[in-house]
C-alpha cells in the first residue's frame, strides 16, 4: 500500500513539554516518524510516496480562519515579542472570566490552545501543513480505488480542534482527511480512533454531524489526558445525536482484559453505518511499554487490530496519531498494517 511521507515532520521538534510538573524533552519526537518509516520498509509493507500539496483549502474545510491564521503567524508574533526559546502557553480561561480573544501573543496562545505540552516552534506550522497533506494525499489514493493507504502524519492531529491546539497536535491531520473524502464524493465516512487518548479535537469537529460517524476506544477520561472529553455519555448533538460512540476502558486494560470486546463493539457500530470510506486514527500508545500510556496491549496483538478492520470490507486510511516506545513503535504500526494487508 502506499505510505505517504514527508521529511518536513523534522521541523516540528520542541525544546520541551511540561510533564509531571518539570519541563521535559518531548516524547513526541523526529525520531518516532524515523523509527516508524524505516519499520515499514524493512517489513515490505509498501512503498513510500511524497505528499502533494493541497493548500488551505481543505484545512479550512475544518479549522477556522481565525485560529488558521493564528497558526500560521504564531512564531512570528512570538520571537517579535523578543522570546528565543519555544512557545508554550502559560495561563488559559477559568470559570467566571471572559472567553474572549486577547490582543497580545501570550494571551492567543491560552485562547487557543488546551494544554502546556505542546510547544510552537519556527517550524511548526510548516510541519503541521505538510502532516496535512500527507493526510490529503491518503485519502486521494482512497478515492483513487485503494483498499487501504498509511498517511504517517507527524506531528499528529486527532486533539486539535477546529479553533484549539493541545496534545501535541495543530491541525486535525485525520478529520481533514475524512472530510476530503466526503468532499471527494463519499457520502458517509466514519473516523475510528483507536489512540489511547480520546480524540477530542476529532469529536468535536464531526460531533453535530449525520454525515461522519465517530468511534473511540481508548482510556477513561476519569483517569486520563485529556480529562474533559471522551465520556460514554457523549454522543452527538442536534443532526449528529447518536453519531459519536465513545468507549472509554479502564487504565491496566489489556488486549483479552477488554480490549478485544471493545473493538468488536466498535465494528458493529461502523457496519450498522455502512461508511464509504474509514480513517483510522491509528495510535500505538496502547502498548504495554509506553512510556506515557497504561494499556496493555501487546506486539501480537496489533496484527489482529488490523485483521479485525480489514473485516469491515470498507477503504481505509490509517492516519498515524500517538505511540511513544521508540524501540517497539515501528514494528507495532508494521504489525497493525501487516494484520490488515493479510486479513
Ligand atoms: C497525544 B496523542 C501524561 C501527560 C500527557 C499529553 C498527551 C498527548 C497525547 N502524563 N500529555 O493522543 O498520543
Ligand atoms: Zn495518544
Amino acid at each position: 500500500m502506499d505510505l505517504i511521507y514527508s521529511d518536513e515532520h523534522r521541523l516540528q521538534d520542541g525544546a520541551a513539554e511540561l510533564i509531571d510538573g518539570r519541563l521535559q524533552p518531548p516524547v513526541e519526537c523526529p525520531m518516532r516518524a524515523d523509527a516508524i518509516r524505516e519499520a515499514l520498509l524493512t517489513a515490505g509493507i509498501g512503498t513510500l510516496r511524497e505528499p502533494s500539496e493541497y493548500g488551505l483549502g481543505p484545512v479550512l474545510r475544518v479549522h477556522d480562519a481565525d485560529y488558521v491564521e493564528f497558526l500560521s503567524r504564531a512564531w512570528e508574533l512570538w520571537s517579535a515579542s523578543g522570546r528565543t526559546w519555544h512557545a508554550l502557553p502559560l495561563n488559559w480561561v477559568g470559570r467566571g472570566m471572559s472567553p474572549v480573544r486577547p490582543e497580545s501573543i501570550d494571551g492567543l496562545l491560552g485562547y487557543y490552545s488546551f494544554d502546556a505540552g505542546t510547544p510552537i516552534t519556527p517550524g511548526t506550522w510548516r510541519a503541521a501543513r505538510a502532516a496535512a497533506n500527507v493526510a490529503l494525499t491518503g485519502a486521494t489514493a482512497i478515492l483513487d480505488g485503494a483498499e487501504g493507504a498509511f498517511a504517517l502524519c507527524r506531528p499528529p492531529g486527532h486533539h486539535a480542534a477546529a479553533d484549539c491546539y493541545g496534545g501535541y497536535c495543530f491541525l486535525n491531520n485525520a478529520a481533514i482527511a475524512a472530510q476530503g473524502l466526503r468532499v471527494g464524493a463519499m457520502d458517509r465516512v466514519a473516523v475510528l480512533d483507536v489512540d489511547y487518548h480520546h480524540g477530542n479535537g476529532t469529536q468535536s469537529i464531526f460531533y453535530a454531524r449525520a454525515d461522519v460517524l465517530f468511534v473511540s476506544i481508548h482510556a477513561d477520561p476519569a483517569h486520563e489526558f485529556p480529562y474533559f472529553s471522551g465520556y460514554a455519555r457523549e454522543t452527538g448533538a442536534e443532526a449528529g445525536e447518536g453519531c459519536t460512540l465513545n468507549l472509554p476502558l479502564a487504565p491496566g486494560t489489556s488486549w483479552e482484559g477488554g480490549y478485544r470486546a471493545a473493538l468488536e463493539a466498535a465494528l458493529e457500530r461502523l457496519r450498522g453505518f455502512a461508511p464509504d470510506g474509514l480513517v483510522v486514527s491509528l495510535g500505538v500508545d496502547t502498548f504495554e511499554g509506553d512510556p506515557i500510556s497504561r494499556f496493555r496491549l501487546q506486539a501480537q496483538d496489533y496484527p489482529k487490530l488490523g485483521r479485525m478492520i480489514r473485516g469491515l470490507g470498507v477503504p481505509t486510511l490509517f492516519v498515524m496519531e500517538g505511540g511513544y516506545a521508540l524501540e517497539a513503535l515501528g514494528a507495532n504500526v508494521a504489525a497493525v498494517l501487516g494484520g490488515f494487508l493479510e486479513g
